[in-house]
């Protein structure tokens, strides 16, 4: 027999990572009673698993941080502009210890369902334990990259040696040295561990299906002079960030590549390239709009990799073709130096895929790789898979898995019609993985306070989007999409990287300075979209909004 539900709980809140911990904070400073479950051991999110040699953040530190405290934003000393998983790991745990938000976190705790009582307005949400909660909200902090990809390689179990996943690395340090060393995939967590493992590995085979782009981090200590010059305009450079595209306080070109001569063309890319990280992508406006534009910035990067990498075929190989921005652009140091290293080899599986792995190593193109040890850095079922491995049921008994058949369908990636109560933080057709995640984490979790603050001060028990707003969100989302040229290639965005995972491209593509004021506007018009139902009436008469859904 089920164990009877505790029903303590405002909120429940799934995911002990930065959004989730955030969400606690302001629920609790809201006057709501909240809890969070959590799988891991303990606070961090991607950030407590996401520990393979290397793990950095590429957006810089002094803006990968939170906003809510003013004091917590001016003690807080970062070491590196761009900090290293260790560092943003002790970070979150600081916040959690300072703001004493362990105590409404049970750890080591996996959701397995979360069921609407449609009868008593409440989500039923039970553990791996058995342990049965009820909570009137349930909010789904469970990140954008939280399931590791473990693709279906035959022979794998059979593999005589170590095999991890980065995102999911153990604790303990892993020791390569006198190991031969074989890495799957070439994304960011891989070009970001290669070099590491490099130095100490006897040989390192990384074995590359698609080459991607990449720009040089320039990481290193912080210059002290940025901290003063950031943490006395902290609340400016928030708003500066909140009102830019991609949720951070950086530089946009104003021009585009096609209208400006050859050399300043250079001279913009060079600067960029020489300034690092993820603003290269903003060197010009038409980059992501115009395929000629593309391939030019495309072209620059190329050319760069075939200056670093002294063997010619080499560098060819790492020369990505396809557009860039398309996939994550990686933020790298010294990756393509290290192709440069004897121990480093680089084996193409664009062709040839991977066969098999034997008890030895890798099978590729009729060939045995032998290695001791192998990684998988093959990334995640992106942005719907930890929600639909969890059993979500809503209205009717309608499962997440079945609504979401044909690619995730949200309003604002907040809500999902048939769903009351129930929030994502960062969901799909939100800006989230295409900006700062710290600046859409505290944009959604702030709406999310803010929502049930006035869902609690007008009497309403339940808020949900309605399908008409739904829709027409999803039509917008794809429009906006089919505008960019990022729709033209496989992605993770799109789900490509999953075998049988509709192609549907999942982030909101249109800037997060569109997408708030969006979500502002429609709060200002009493939750234009959504239906809210009063406590102790009859839903049919208390439509706010838009009206009438299925
Ligand atoms: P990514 O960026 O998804 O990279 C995964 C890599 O694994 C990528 O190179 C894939 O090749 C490769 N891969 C996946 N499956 C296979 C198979 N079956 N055979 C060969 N190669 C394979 O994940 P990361 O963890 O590096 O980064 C994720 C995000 O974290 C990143 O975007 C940042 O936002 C932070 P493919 O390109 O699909 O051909």
């Amino acid at each position: 027999m089920k164990k009877e539900a505790k029903t303590d709980l405002d909120a429940l809140i799934v995911g002990a990572g930065v959004a989730g911990l955030f969400m606690l904070y302001r629920l609790r400073s809201r006057g709501f009673k909240a809890r969070v479950y959590e799988a891991g051991g303990d606070v961090g999110g991607t950030w407590y698993w996401n520990r393979y040699p290397g793990a950095r953040c590429d957006t810089e530190s002094v803006q990968y941080s939170y906003q809510f405290s003013e004091e917590l934003q001016q003690d807080w000393e970062w070491s590196e502009r761009y900090a290293s998983q260790p560092e943003i790991l002790r970070y979150v745990e600081h916040v959690a210890e300072r703001f004493d938000l362990r105590r409404d976190v049970v750890f080591n705790t996996r959701i397995v369902s979360a069921v609407f009582d449609e009868e008593a307005s409440r989500w039923v949400v039970e553990t791996d334990g058995g342990e049965r909660i009820s909570a009137t909200f349930c909010v789904m902090a469970t990140g954008c990259l939280s399931s590791p990809n473990f693709p279906a390689f035959e022979g794998l179990d059979g593999f005589d040696g170590p095999v991890f996943h980065t995102g999911l690395w153990p604790h303990e340090k892993v020791d390569f040295s006198g190991k031969r060393v074989g890495v799957i995939g070439t994304g960011s967590s891989a070009m970001q561990s290669i070099p590491i493992i490099a130095r100490e590995a006897d040989d390192v085979f990384v074995f590359q299906r698609t080459a991607h782009f990449a720009v040089p981090a320039h990481n290193g200590p912080i210059n002290e002079e940025r901290v003063r010059e950031v943490k006395a305009n902290y609340p400016q450079i928030r708003a500066r960030a909140k009102r830019s595209a991609t949720g951070f306080d950086q530089t946009f070109g104003e021009k585009e590549a096609l209208k400006v001569s050859e050399e300043e063309r250079e001279r913009e890319f060079e600067k960029r390239w020489a300034h690092g990280g993820l603003p290269f992508l903003s060197a010009f406006t038409d980059l992501r709009y115009s395929e000629e534009a593309n391939r030019m910035a495309g072209e620059f990067v190329r050319n760069k990799i075939r200056e670093i990498v002294k063997d010619p075929e080499t560098a060819e190989l790492l020369c990505p073709t396809t557009v860039i921005g398309c996939k994550r652009l990686c933020v790298i140091t010294e990756y393509f130096e290290a192709y440069n290293r004897p121990n480093v080899h680089l084996v193409d599986v664009s062709e040839s895929p991977i066969e098999r792995i034997t008890p030895e190593g890798v099978v590729t193109g009729g060939r045995v790789y032998d290695i001791d040890m192998l990684i998988l850095a093959t990334g995640f079922d992106a942005m719907t898979g930890t929600l639909l491995r969890i059993d979500i049921r809503g209205r009717g008994g309608r499962t997440l898995q079945d609504k979401w058949k044909e690619g995730p369908r949200t309003y604002l990636g907040l809500m999902t019609a048939g769903f009351p109560n129930m929030f994502t933080i960062t969901g799909p057709g939100s800006p989230s993985v295409l900006t700062n995640m710290q600046t859409s984490i505290d944009h959604h979790v702030e709406w999310i306070g803010a929502c049930l603050v006035y869902l609690r001060e007008n009497g309403m028990k339940s808020i949900e989007a309605s399908m008409e707003a739904e829709d027409a969100w999803v039509a917008h989302n794809n429009e906006e999409t089919a505008k960019t040229i990022r729709y033209k290639c496989t992605s993770w965005y799109l789900g490509a990287n999953i075998p049988g995972k509709p192609r549907v491209f999942m982030p909101y593509i249109a800037g997060f300075d569109v997408y708030s004021k969006k979500c502002a506007q429609i709060v200002a018009a009493g939750y234009e979209g959504f239906r809210l139902i009063p406590r102790e009436t009859d839903p049919v008469d208390t439509l706010v909004g838009h009206s009438g859904d299925s």
